[in-house]
């Protein structure tokens, strides 16, 4: 084998190889605010909201929603929408649940959620919030999303206007981090081992 053909070994080992998205067991919290709408269905212009247990109704920075502090809330009532981005990395479908909803209070607040893969520029339904709770999801429930879709983009969007705080107190997101792993294939791997013999080799000679 020339080093030519060597070296097309070696791309086409490196070209080859598989690279799928794993769970790291840790979670990341949505820590951007990529878009804000006020439906204008709350008590004053938003955004509002407060800290639980605390003062409510008043005005607040969208980063009660993005600070990962169940205590410091972001209320979203009907037709009032958050979307926030995974900064730090994306969120994937892994074993088990992998979206994580916080909704302090309790006054039977509801949202719909949606999960979106291009930071904002299309969504998909994954499923309604409840309240005074942390709300699950699990990425496996949507039919037709690819297994290695990369999320990093939620929209919260408020279903009425209950509770002292009106609407959806919405506390944090947070997803189980996926972080993209290489597996080469045998064959694969095969020919990679190969053309690095045959590196080491041509290295050699020109020493020599
Ligand atoms: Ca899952
Ligand atoms: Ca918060």
């Amino acid at each position: 084998m020339n080093s030519r053909s060597l070296i097309a070994a070696l791309v086409a080992g490196i070209t080859s190889c598989a690279i799928v998205p794993q769970a790291t067991a840790a979670t990341i919290v949505a820590d951007t605010v990529l878009d804000y709408f006020d439906s204008g269905a709350g008590p004053m212009a938003g955004p509002y909201g407060g800290t639980f247990p605390g003062v409510f109704p008043v005005p607040v920075p969208l980063s009660y929603a993005t600070d990962g502090n169940e205590s410091t809330f972001v209320s979203l009532p009907t037709g009032s929408f958050l979307t926030l981005g995974f900064g730090t990395g994306y969120v994937f479908d892994g074993p088990g649940l992998d979206l994580f909803v916080s909704e302090v209070g309790g006054a039977s607040e509801t949202a719909n959620v949606y999960i979106s893969s291009n930071f904002g520029s299309t969504f998909t339904f994954l499923g309604v919030a409840t309240t005074a709770t942390v709300s699950g999801f699990d990425f496996a429930s949507i039919p037709n999303l690819p297994v290695d879709a990369k999320i990093n983009a939620v929209k919260v969007v408020g279903l009425d206007a209950f509770g002292g705080s009106p609407g959806f107190d919405l506390a944090f997101v947070k997803g189980l981090e996926g972080s993209s792993v290489v597996i080469p294939e045998p064959a694969t791997m095969a020919l990679f081992s190969l053309g690095l013999l045959g590196i080491a080799a041509s290295a050699r000679r020109r020493k020599s």
